[in-house]
């Protein structure tokens, strides 16, 4: 393999420091070549990290396993490493950095003797777009490397960037020995660091994603005056053939990726509208001299979650995964492609199931549980550029101009279809106090709301009171924010049926938001904020139960009340440290629901 081409002493000085530490037998640097790719491929499958699968009908993917007890993000084991515990804030694990590093040196020394370690340059955003941050992984993961190589742009082209930007955030991965008991995620954002060992987890090991582009990224954004959020960002082609953006906020399972790349449902196809997506993860998003605010996908790939997707739910992601994607803890079938619930087509009659183990459906466990062919957090890896509805403008330095913020939540009652906040500030106290109800694959009491901020609270790299302080502070940055708006796709009836059909007809809404932010509609002023007129929803080829879109429309000033008590307990949490706008448009609220004699 060639030798780097690197003559920043800060990168060179580093990686030979934690070469050090880490005792690799060799050092591999990450060109970035489509050779070099192959060659990392051939040997992971020698190597028994990478099945290769039906060339024929998967052309250039592969399956991995992960460990059985590595299968998520572990929230529990990280940690925002800032030397006051106060700056990590309320919503984040805390280990001073002195601790953390003492700690975690203890299980780097020599864990990857007898491996290689890869270094891996990779930039955040197109090379050389204002927007982009570079970071260096080293790994001992080939199974990262090749990650790595659809989920970002990385290589020389990064290499030669860096001989003019110099800084870089210095990322360490280690598998260790994929001990959970020696699992650590610890990001230092006073160091612009990140050290994970122990996982082979997505989530916990590709550190551009979760780990640099937003807990990282979101403590400088705030320092340099810019936004990392947690959102999709997708273009909508109206009639006109004029494209506005929108970048939305969920917290996961709610349907990020699915919206992203929706296909409009016939009615509003024939009328001319067609989705661009830019990205279905974050968004990076700063104040240009137009006083608007444009954002960049940071990623270069999707790291989606395989089951449930199929024709209906995605079918431009079902195109997108036919081929160079690695797929992860799907089940193996006979013919060497893979499958999971929730798949197109029929359940395969045997198979190997995630574990490694041969499968038969409705094969039942010890407990009595319907053994499964696929981990419900299977995943797949693969690049926009497969996309068949990728925006042209990903590579763009300079991204996309975004109309509307969207944040939404998964609330069976007291949440209608969509609302639109009154204002920036009215906005920021709507996205502080998302929330979404936990469901049956989830640990607590079904139907408890869970509050979770902008969907960032696993990812705010520091106090949430102090990002809560950031957005309100954007907002007086820009001569024209985006409006902010709130929708719901899960609102039920009273026998627990869902009102809304959900996935493509959710652009019926988008369309309402967007005819609100070209002042092409009037709206109903409610306690809330404004609502559509249900006549203002675009129904055409559309059949819902009678009332439907009155029920999905209604604002029921009791269940109001009762969710502005489980506000008011969360912004406690914060104490002194939420800041008065929020207090005070909590108070309006309240005011404005009293008053409310409808
Ligand atoms: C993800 C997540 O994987 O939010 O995107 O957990
Ligand atoms: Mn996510």
């Amino acid at each position: 393999m060639k030798k780097h081409l690197t003559t920043n002493k800060k990168l060179t000085e580093w990686v030979d420091k934690m070469a050090k530490l880490c005792g690799p037998q060799r050092i591999v640097w990450i060109d970035g070549s489509a050779e070099q790719k192959l060659i990392l491929e051939n040997e992971s499958v020698d190597s028994k990290e990478l099945i290769r699968l039906n060339q024929d009908k998967l052309p250039d993917c592969f399956l991995h396993r992960t460990a059985h007890d590595d299968v998520a993000r572990t929230e529990h084991l990280t940690f925002i490493c800032t030397k006051k515990k106060r700056d990590a804030g309320p919503n984040n694990n805390w280990m001073s950095p002195a601790a953390a590093y003492r700690k975690a040196k203890a299980i780097f020394k020599n864990a990857m003797a007898k491996r290689t370690m890869y270094v891996i340059p990779f930039s955040m955003g197109p090379v050389g777009s204002p927007f982009s941050k570079i970071g260096v992984e080293l790994t001992d993961s080939r199974y990262v490397v090749l990650n790595m190589l659809k989920m970002t742009r990385c290589g020389n082209e990064v290499l030669r960037q860096l001989e003019k930007d110099n800084d870089f955030t210095k990322c360490l991965h280690s598998k260790a020995q994929l001990d959970i008991k020696k699992r650590l995620i610890l990001h230092f954002p006073e160091d612009n660091a990140i050290w994970s060992v122990g996982s082979g987890y997505g989530g916990n090991v590709l550190l551009g994603k979760k780990c640099l582009s937003l807990r990282i990224a979101s403590y400088i954004a705030r320092k340099e005056k810019w936004m990392a959020e947690h959102m999709l960002i997708m273009g909508i082609e109206e009639p006109n053939g004029h494209v506005e953006y929108i970048a939305a906020a969920f917290p996961s399972a709610c349907g990020k990726t699915n919206l992203a790349m929706l296909i409009p449902p016939e009615g509003l196809k024939n009328k001319g509208y067609r989705i661009w997506t830019v990205g279905d993860d974050i968004a990076w998003m700063r104040v240009d001299s137009d006083g608007s605010l444009w954002a960049v996908n940071p990623e270069s790939g999707f790291f989606g979650v395989a089951p449930g997707t199929n024709s209906k739910s995605n079918p431009n992601m079902v195109e997108t995964i036919k081929k160079n994607t690695i797929y992860t803890n799907v089940l193996l079938k006979p013919d060497n492609s893979v499958w999971w619930e929730g798949a197109d087509g029929q359940v395969p009659d045997q198979g190997i199931d995630w574990k490694g183990h041969p499968w038969k459906p409705d094969t039942l466990d010890a407990e009595g549980k319907v053994i499964k062919g696929a981990h419900p957090n299977a995943r797949f890896t693969t690049p926009i550029s497969n996309c068949p509805s990728a925006s042209f403008r990903i590579e763009q330095h300079h991204g996309v101009p975004i109309s509307a913020i969207v944040f939404g939540g998964r609330r069976e009652h007291v949440a209608p279809l969509v609302y639109e906040s009154f204002n920036w500030q009215h906005g920021v106290f709507v996205g502080a106090t998302m929330g979404s109800e936990l469901t049956a694959a989830q640990v607590g009491k079904i139907g408890q709301v869970r509050r979770d901020p902008m969907a960032m609270l696993p990812f705010c790299g520091y106090n949430m009171a102090e990002y809560f302080k950031h957005w309100l502070n954007m907002g007086k940055l820009m001569a024209k924010p985006p409006k902010i708006f709130h929708v719901n796709w899960f609102r039920t009836d009273a026998q627990g049926k869902f009102l809304w059909p959900g996935f493509c007809e959710n652009l019926r809404v988008l369309e309402w938001i967007l005819d609100r932010c070209n002042n092409k509609v009037d709206a109903r002023k409610t306690p809330i904020g404004y609502l559509p007129y249900p006549s203002d929803i675009d129904m055409t080829g559309l059949a819902l139960e009678e009332d439907a879109i009155e029920s999905l429309l209604k604002v029921n000033k009791e269940e109001w009340l009762e969710e502005l008590k489980g506000i008011n307990k969360f912004f406690n949490d914060f104490k002194k440290d939420l800041p008065a706008e929020l207090r005070n448009e909590y108070k309006a609220l309240l005011e404005r629901l009293k008053k409310d004699d409808k």
